[in-house]
């Protein structure tokens, strides 16, 4: 009876034992995927920046800045070189507010607000050559490399047919578990989407299939309102790096993305050094865009506990199954028993 009682208890016991460990695996990964990580910029560079544009949609295409201004009787459709000198420009009907700017071949596709229209542009001399039909508001839109992807003021993002701007598929878009709405200007690339929070100085990295945002970008040290008007234009050059800018500013911004986390002071000399791309700080590195945060202590225990009960658990059951061996397959294992089988 004590032998049964012995053998249960040791089952039950590497039983609890994986299953506390996977919970705490569980828990772990979720507070990880779960946490935006708080980050800032740091300015590399600026270039001048028209202030009559109320920038609404922004991006860069084979070495050039291609803008969309809103205001009605004032919208535009812009080509810009890299100093900021407007090189073409063409203006929006009176009663279309110009909203969010993205390109598909060698079209520009251009949101107007409220007016459920979205323009199509030849790149090649402006001409206005068709447009597409949507339902709601238009206000930022990117594309990911194979689809438009588009936002209305909801916190509801669009995935949509290039080519006849029919919607594939949504997702809701979640600060630490919480629906965001305002999501103005967008750049994206395969799996994240970049979009300014309306009348903030923040912009947040989205996860492109969960909506999850990942990152919240901290702007505020470019000025804000006091340029003008509000943050409002994401781009990425060719060579991968951001620019910002916003409504009526003078100026545009290269910018570097850095952990909002206070350095420490060695880690302060660090920085003062032109440290580069790889950014070290507590218990969290980055690499530019993407950061992640490295696992705490905690998890390496939890670890050495899954691979000590797996490893008892495993020399348990093969000393099992050799005492369960006719007695002449056996080979002289151990003098002693360890466990007594009652069956
Ligand atoms: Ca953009």
């Amino acid at each position: 009876m004590l032998k049964a009682i012995h053998r249960k208890s040791v089952i039950l016991i590497c039983a609890f034992l994986l299953l506390s460990t996977a919970q705490i695996t569980s828990a772990e990964s979720d507070s990880q995927e779960g946490a935006a990580i708080q980050m800032v910029v740091k300015v590399i560079e600026n270039a001048t920046h028209q202030n009559d544009a109320f920038t609404q949609g922004l991006l860069w295409h084979q070495g050039m800045m291609y803008e969309s201004t809103g205001i009605y009787g004032e919208s535009t459709l812009r080509e810009v070189f890299p100093n900021g000198t407007v090189n073409r420009s063409v203006e929006l009907a009176g009663d279309q507010f110009g909203e969010g700017l993205s390109i598909v071949g060698e079209q520009l596709i251009q949101l107007t607000w409220k007016e459920n229209t979205a323009l199509i542009w030849n790149l090649s001399d402006f001409s206005l050559v068709g447009n597409f039909s949507y339902d709601g508001e238009g206000w930022g839109l990117c594309n990911n490399g194979t689809s438009l992807v588009m936002s209305d003021g909801t916190s509801q993002i669009d995935f949509r047919n290039p080519t006849d701007f029919s919607i594939t598929r949504s997702i809701n878009v979640t600060l630490d578990g919480e629906e965001l709405d305002r999501l103005n200007e967008l750049e994206c690339d395969s799996d994240h989407i970049w979009a300014n929070v309306f009348q903030t100085d923040e912009i947040v990295r989205i996860n492109s299939s969960t909506g999850a945002v990942d990152q919240v970008i901290d702007a505020s040290s470019l000025g804000g309102e006091g340029n003008g008007g509000h943050l409002n234009g994401i781009a990425f050059d060719s060579d991968g790096d951001m620019w910002l800018t916003g409504k009526n500013w003078p100026k545009i911004f290269e910018v570097e993305l850095e952990l909002a986390i206070e350095p420490s002071d060695n880690e302060q000399e660090t920085t003062e050094s032109n440290q580069p791309a790889i950014h070290e700080t507590g218990s969290q590195s980055c690499t530019g865009d993407d950061c992640e945060e490295d696992a705490p202590f905690g998890v390496y225990v939890m670890y050495g506990v899954v691979l000590f009960t797996a490893f008892s658990c495993a020399a348990i059951g093969i000393f099992k199954f050799w005492r369960a061996l006719p007695s002449n397959e056996k080979k002289p294992l151990s003098q002693g028993n360890v466990f007594d089988d009652d069956e």
